[in-house]
């Protein structure tokens, strides 16, 4: 054993090795250079009969040589796998346009049910919610609708089956029948019994009336209650019209003309429904306003006492307006649709449009 051999072992390992392509010649070249009979392995275990001077200088060049095949070894068993390798799969074309993904947006609306309560809160207005799923009680008897009266069915009700909700009224506790709401007026007992006057506050809300659908009646609807309520003979009807007028200008951003009519409403008394002066022709005729000028918009009216009673107050202190609008209308005219159906269809192609 000499330097020479080992010298001669390294050359003929390395310049085989850069030869081999294939994983088979390279297991043979792992036996032949590294196995337990190469000529590396022998002269290895031959190193206990070497001469101490022999063993100071072949033994770490031996070891050296053994390491350093063992590297190339493991070096060229990943080349070859990654030649074996399908890249193409795995290529990005980093050029590529990107991948769109599909933005949602909000409701037509919601949108305008946060626009019309952006102006609200400008105005002072605070901003309140109540269920869907409502009583009796919050939906008509607290709104003085009398029991069995006719009134009760200007509103056609879906009503839940199940045993009710026991709600405390008038200091009792007493089992009520479910219903979905049909308006948002069950909002100004509910926000009278946990409030005091003075105060002014919008309700937004969906709403459900059990009746046939065309063209501009909808079976699910949004509206707006609104309330303000002051001691008695601060807040009156020119409160309500100078609000109102107020609102409508900003919204639709021209001057708006109110006009009032005698109606009724169990829960408002006086009561009248109103209507504003058409925006799209300004009141000029148009098939909106039937050729009238007008547009049919809401009802409102001077809360009536019964109901001011109903929500704990005392009588006579207190005074104010209720008033409430469809929302849903109201975007069929800020948007030029003729059919309210359209809003809550589900026809994705509609709404995107917005
Ligand atoms: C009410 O719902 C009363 N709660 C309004 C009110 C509040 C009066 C406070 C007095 C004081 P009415 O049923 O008229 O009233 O409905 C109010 C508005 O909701 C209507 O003017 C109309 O804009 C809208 N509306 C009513 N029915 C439908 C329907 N089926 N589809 C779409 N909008 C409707």
């Amino acid at each position: 054993m000499n330097q020479a051999l080992i010298t001669t072992i390294e050359k003929q390992a390395l310049e085989t090795l850069v030869a081999i392509k294939d994983k088979e010649t390279l297991m043979r070249w792992e036996v032949q250079f590294l196995g337990r009979k190469s000529e590396l392995s022998s002269m290895l275990k031959d190193v206990k009969n070497l001469t101490p001077e022999q063993k100071r200088t072949l033994a770490p060049k031996l070891q050296g040589l053994r390491q350093k095949l063992v590297t190339e070894l493991t070096l060229k068993q990943v080349e070859i796998e990654n030649n074996a390798r399908d890249w193409e799969g795995e290529r990005v074309d980093v050029t590529a346009p990107g991948i769109a993904r599909p933005v949602g947006h909000l409701h037509p609306i919601t949108q305008l049910e946060n626009e019309v309560l952006e102006i609200f809160e400008a105005l002072g207005f605070a901003v309140a919610d109540g269920p869907e799923v409502e009583t009796e009680w919050y939906n008509f008897d607290a709104l003085n609708f009398p029991k069995d009266h006719p009134a009760r069915d200007m509103q056609d009700t879906f009503w839940l089956k199940g045993g009710g909700a026991k709600i405390k009224k008038n200091g009792k506790t007493e089992a009520e029948r479910l219903l979905m709401r049909t308006h948002t007026s069950p909002n100004q007992v509910r926000f009278m019994e946990k409030n005091k006057p003075p105060f002014r506050v919008i309700v937004p809300g969906r709403v459900f009336r059990n009746e046939a659908t065309d063209a501009s009646h909808e079976h699910t609807f949004h509206q707006f209650e609104c309330l303000m309520l002051d001691e008695t003979g601060k807040v009156n009807v020119a409160t309500f019209k100078y609000l109102a007028e107020t609102f409508f200008g900003t919204f639709f951003g021209k001057k708006v003309t109110i006009r009032l009519r005698p109606s009724f409403f169990p829960f408002t008394e006086p009561s009248f429904e109103f209507d504003i002066s058409c925006v799209l022709c300004d009141s000029a005729g148009c098939s909106t306003c039937k050729q009238t000028g007008w547009i049919e918009i809401g009802g409102a009216g001077m809360v009536h006492q019964n109901v001011l009673e109903a929500a704990g107050y005392p009588k006579g202190k207190y005074q104010g307006f209720a008033w409430g609008f469809g929302l849903t209308r109201l975007a069929m005219m800020k948007y030029k649709i003729t059919d309210i159906r359209q809003f809550m269809g589900g026809d994705l192609r509609f709404i995107r449009q917005f």
